[in-house]
C-alpha cells in the first residue's frame, strides 16, 4: 500500500476547507524501547512496538498556510534551500495533502530541543505539522489518525502526538491502520533526562539508513524483537510502580542491546566516539559508588541520562554541560 492511499482513506469524509493558517506545538521524545526495523519501508511501519517519554516544552512548533510561486520553507528563522535533503523530503510528504498540484505551502518551523544536545527532531517536527495541517484544514481528525499520518513522514513522530509515556504499538495490518500511538496513564513528575552533548556534528549513516542495513545483514537483529517485548512488559511496571531502578535498568539494556545489533550489521554501524564510552564508564562508576543515574542512547554518539528529581544536584555536579530536562514539566504549553 502507498502512502497517499493511507492518506486517501484517513481524509475520506473529512472535509477539507483551509483557513488562512494553522499552527501547533509538538513535543519531541525519547524512546526507553527503541524503534529498530521496519516491516514496510513505505509506510514505516515498526517490527517491533516501542514506548517513549515525551520532553516537557521542548519540541517543535509550526505554522502553515498558503502560498504562491511555489513551497517556502523557513527553519528556526533561516530560509531552507529547495535543494537540501530537509526541503526534498518534507515537499514530498506535503504532496500527500495538497488539494491540487499548484497549491503551494509556507511552512515555518522552530524547534525548542536544544539544538547542540545532539535530538532527533523529524518525530516532533512530523508531528507537529500534522497538528498544523488539521488545523489549517479543518479536518477534526482523532488523535489515532494524526498519530498515523504523522508515522507516514517520519516513525518516531507518531509518539509524538502525546505527551508523557506513549507506546506506539506495531500492528499487524498491511495498511499500518492498526500501527500507531497510545499514551500511557501513569506520570512521574519526578523522571530527570539529562542530555549530554558529546558531538553535534551530522551521523554519517542516518536511523532510516541504519535500521535498514541492521535488519539486512546484523545476525543479532533476530533476537530484538523479543528483547523488545520483555522491555517494554519490564517498562510498564516499572511505570505503574514508580521503580526507578528497573525502568533505568530496562531502559539502559534496550539502548545497548539495539547497539550491539548495529555493530554486528555490515558494514557496521559504530554511533559511538571514545567520549561516549568515556561518559557510559562514568555512569557504571557512579553507579557503583550509589548514584541511580543509568543512561539511553539513539543512533549517535550522545548520550541521555536517566535520573530522580532527588538527584539534580548530585548529577549536575558530575556532568559539565549536561542539560536537564524534566518530561512531565510542561506548565504553559498545550497541544
Ligand atoms: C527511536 N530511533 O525509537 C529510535 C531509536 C533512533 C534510535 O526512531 O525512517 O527518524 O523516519 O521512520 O523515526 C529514529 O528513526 O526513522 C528513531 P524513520 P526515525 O526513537
Amino acid at each position: 500500500m502507498t502512502k497517499s492511499e493511507v492518506v486517501k482513506i484517513i481524509l475520506e469524509n473529512h472535509q477539507s476547507a483551509p483557513v488562512a493558517f494553522g499552527e501547533a506545538f509538538a513535543p519531541a521524545n525519547i524512546a526507553l524501547a527503541k524503534y529498530w526495523g521496519k516491516r514496510d519501508e513505505e509506510l514505516n511501519l515498526p517490527r517491533t512496538p516501542s514506548l517513549s517519554v515525551s520532553l516537557g516544552q521542548y519540541g517543535s512548533h509550526t505554522k502553515i498556510s498558503q502560498t504562491d510561486n511555489g513551497d517556502f520553507y523557513m527553519l528556526n528563522g533561516q530560509v531552507v534551500a529547495a535543494d537540501t535533503s530537509f526541503a526534498r523530503r518534507l515537499g514530498l510528504y506535503l504532496d500527500l495533502f495538497r488539494p491540487d498540484t499548484d497549491f503551494f505551502f509556507r511552512v515555518e518551523t522552530v524547534n525548542s530541543i536544544p539544538t547542540a544536545a545532539g535530538l532527533a527532531s523529524s518525530a516532533s517536527a512530523y508531528a507537529a505539522l500534522v497538528f498544523a495541517l488539521n488545523d489549517f484544514f479543518q479536518w477534526r481528525l482523532d488523535k489515532t489518525a494524526l498519530s498515523i499520518l504523522a508515522r507516514l513522514g517520519s516513525g518516531s513522530a507518531c509518539r509524538s502526538v502525546y505527551r508523557g509515556f506513549v507506546e506506539w504499538q506495531a500492528g499487524t495490518a498491511e495498511s499500518g491502520m492498526d500501527s500507531f500511538a497510545l499514551p500511557l496513564a501513569h506520570t512521574w513528575p519526578d523522571l530527570c533526562l539529562g542530555l549530554i552533548e558529546i558531538s553535534s556534528e551530522e551521523k554519517p549513516v542516518s536511523s532510516r539508513a541504519g535500521m535498514k542495513r541492521t535488519v539486512q545483514s546484523s545476525v543479532l537483529y533476530k533476537n530484538w524483537p523479543e528483547k523488545v517485548e520483555k522491555d517494554l512488559e519490564r517498562l510498564k511496571t516499572a511505570i505503574e510502580k514508580k521503580d526507578f531502578a528497573l525502568l533505568g535498568q530496562t531502559a539502559e539494556s534496550n539502548a545497548l542491546a539495539m547497539h550491539a545489533t548495529m555493530i554486528a550489521a555490515w558494514p557496521p554501524l559504530l554511533y559511538w566516539l571514545p567520549q561516549s564510552l568515556e561518559t557510559i564508564h562514568k555512569i557504571h562508576r557512579l553507579r557503583d559508588e550509589g548514584l541511580p543515574v543509568f543512561f539511553t542512547m539513539d543512533a549517535g554518539p550522545n548520550i541521555k541520562l536517566l535520573f530522580e528529581a532527588k538527584d539534580k544536584d548530585d548529577v549536575s555536579h558530575q556532568f559539565e554541560n549536561i542539560k536537564i530536562i524534566q518530561p512531565f514539566d510542561w506548565a504553559g504549553e498545550k497541544t
